[in-house]
Parts: structure tokens; C-alpha cells; sequence
């Protein structure tokens, strides 16, 4: 049901024409496969494959047995170390995840600072700051600087529009963990948020936050060349859609119309390319028949799990974590209940994945 009604409205918005475009594919007698760039119903290239990698499908490691040494790099190919000098910066780990001491959220951000703060964003993806004793209008006044607000569509809000809050305790537990990148079902998600915590639980309530970049690094040459030019399809209608009533659900995926992305997406800023499909949200590549869609995807879902492109924050109440939407997927540990904790987030707009 929900999968018919989503691919008349794909249908739709990318201009497919309804028909036997999938089932064609099933048919095709296997010699045609060899080699030969598949052109579907529209006579768009849909995928170019050789009879082996397709058939066999073994492109994907069947078992994911991968000790060793993972290739980690924090900054963009070429690009030059530089001091920090208006705050100290402790890193949490090689590549993604930094403190920054020395900074108080609560007062005016100068254009110098603000540079500094900017480069040190894009270096480490995430930056966290503690013993901020600020309120949602100072938030507010620190995520404007990086740009336009969001507003979010289904989350409980919290003083003002632009602020989500997330109040978890004995009657609502933490259901944000799920690896994702925020809002990429929107046509333009989020280039980042400022999360701050106002109560944190006695223990657990970690966030992690994953490294995109680094996940797109590691991944085998087969499944890179794989994926190289895909897009696939990123709906809000498995998530947040999921308790909505059908009219509700209707007006909503109207106005949201799901969305397509890359699957490797190249940061706008860095120039860094980035693993971009995320478990909450992207429901299938584009072109792929739906069993290998599936399964590809899962493959590429579970890359955001290695602990090596991780970095683990333990909140203390008023620490704010600031990070980088395009390049990381996070995950809220939900092992706390019944116990309270009270998040604010602040979403930054972004722009166009490409
Ligand atoms: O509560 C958290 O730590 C993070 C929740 C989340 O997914 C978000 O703020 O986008
Ligand atoms: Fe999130």
C-alpha cells in the first residue's frame, strides 16, 4: 500500500511514466545482460553492469570480516593543517569530534571567531562545547549565524518555531536511535543543528556521530564504482509518517514530496565525497530492481555502524554539540528510560545535495 502510493508519486515528480519499466528489467533474457548499458522505459541509463557484477551480485563482501587498519583521513586531500588561535581545540579522536574550550556561546560571535569556529566545523565535522549556560534565544542567535533556520514539520517544538525539543522521561522514550543524517527527505536538508542538553539523565544519553566521509573512503573499489552516479529516494513516510492518519499522511507527502539524492553525495564546502543514504529516511536507489536496491542499501546503512568513523559524547547538562549535517549521520543512544533528558535542537538550512 504504501509502496504503490510512494512510486505514483515518484512517478510524478520525476516525470516517470507508470508501466512495466521494473518488471522489464526481470525479463530480460540473461545474455543481454553482458556488458551492455541498460536503458529503461524513459531511456535514461539506468545502470551500465557486466554479467558478472550484476548476476553474481558479488560487488558487495558477503561477510563483513575486515580487521585492520581503516584508511583515516580528516581533512580534504591537500589541504594544510593551520593552528587555532582563539580558542584550544581538543580533538576526541583522529577524524571526526573536537571540544572547543575557550569559547562562551552566550556572547556576541565576532567575524574573526566565527571564521575560526567555521574551519574548525568543517574540520571535525562535530564540535562541542560545555558549560554553556545559555537559553533558546542565545542558541537561536549562535545557529543564525551560520545561516537561514529550519523549521521542522513533525517534531515537538520548543520557545520558538525554529526550535525542536526533544523532552524524554518516563511517558516518552528516546526513539532517535536509528543512524541518520537529519531531514534528508527534504528536497534541501539541513546543512547542520546546535543541539543543546538541558537536563541529562543520571547516565547513558550518549550521542555518536559518524563520519560520512570516511565510511565513502573505506568502501571497496567494486562497491564504489557500484554506486558512482546513483541517486535513491529519501521519504519521510516510514518514520514520522508511520502514526499519521491516511488524510494526514496524504496532505503531508504532498507537501514533502520524497525526495532524490546521491547516494554519494560531494560536500559543498570541503569538496569531500560523502556516503549519503541513511536508515530512517532513504527507501531505495533509484533504478536498481528492489531486491538489490535492498540489499545494497543495507550494505552501504551498516558502514555508518564502524567505530572507527565514530565519535562518542557524553552530555553534561548545557553542553551543546554543533555538527556538520552534510558530511555525518548521528545516533541518540536511547538508554536512559524512565529517566529524564531534555534536548533543544536548531537547524540550519542547507542546500541541494549534488
Ligand atoms: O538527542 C540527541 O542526542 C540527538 C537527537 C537527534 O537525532 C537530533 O537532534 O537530530
Ligand atoms: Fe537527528
Amino acid at each position: 500500500m504504501y509502496r504503490s502510493h510512494r512510486n505514483r508519486l515518484d512517478d510524478q515528480r520525476f516525470g516517470r511514466k507508470p508501466g512495466i519499466c521494473a518488471w522489464s528489467l526481470f525479463f530480460i533474457p540473461k545474455s543481454d545482460y553482458s556488458g551492455k548499458n541498460l536503458i529503461d522505459c524513459e531511456g535514461a541509463l539506468v545502470m551500465s553492469v557486466t554479467t558478472t557484477d550484476y548476476l553474481s551480485r558479488d560487488y558487495l563482501p558477503t561477510r563483513e570480516f575486515r580487521a585492520g587498519a581503516r584508511h583515516l583521513q580528516r581533512l580534504p586531500e591537500g589541504a594544510e593543517e593551520q593552528p587555532y588561535t582563539l580558542f584550544a581545540l581538543k580533538p576526541l579522536g583522529p577524524i571526526i569530534g573536537a571540544e572547543i574550550e575557550g569559547v562562551d556561546l552566550g556572547q556576541p560571535v565576532g567575524p574573526e571567531l566565527k571564521a575560526e569556529l567555521h574551519r574548525a566545523f568543517l574540520e571535525w565535522k562535530v564540535l562541542f562545547f560545555r558549560n554553556q549556560t545559555i537559553d533558546s534565544s542565545q542558541q537561536l542567535a549562535f545557529a543564525k549565524l551560520w545561516g537561514e533556520l529550519e523549521k521542522h514539520p513533525f517534531l515537538p517544538r520548543g520557545s520558538a518555531e525554529e526550535v525542536t525539543r526533544f523532552e524524554k522521561g518516563a511517558d516518552m522514550t528516546g526513539n532517535e536511535n536509528v543512524w541518520h543524517t537529519d531531514v534528508t527527505w527534504r528536497l534541501d536538508p539541513a546543512l547542520g543543528s546546535v543541539l543543546r542538553l538541558s537536563e541529562v539523565p543520571p547516565h547513558g544519553g550518549d550521542t555518536l556521530w559518524a563520519d560520512m566521509g570516511a565510511a565513502y573512503d573505506n568502501l571497496p573499489e567494486d562497491v564504489k564504482r557500484r554506486i558512482d552516479g546513483l541517486t535513491a529516494i529519501h521519504d519521510f513516510t516510514p518514520s514520522f509518517g508511520r502514526r499519521m492518519t491516511p488524510d494526514i499522511l496524504a496532505a503531508k507527502q504532498e507537501e514533502f514530496p520524497a525526495a532524490e539524492h546521491p547516494v554519494v553525495r560531494t560536500h559543498p564546502e570541503t569538496g569531500r565525497k560523502t556516503l549519503f543514504v541513511n536508515a530512517a529516511f532513504t527507501v531505495r536507489i533509484v533504478g536498481l530492481e528492489p531486491e538489490e536496491s535492498e540489499r545494497l542499501l543495507n550494505y552501504l546503512f551498516r558502514q555508518a555502524q564502524t567505530p572507527e568513523y565514530q565519535v562518542r559524547f557524553h552530555w553534561e547538562a548545557n553542553s551543546v554539540a554543533f555538527w556538520d549535517n552534510r558530511a555525518t549521520q548521528h545516533y541518540a543512544a536511547s538508554d536512559y528510560f524512565p529517566h529524564r533528558r531534555v534536548a533543544e535542537r536548531i537547524s540550519i538550512a542547507g542546500d541541494r545535495p549534488y
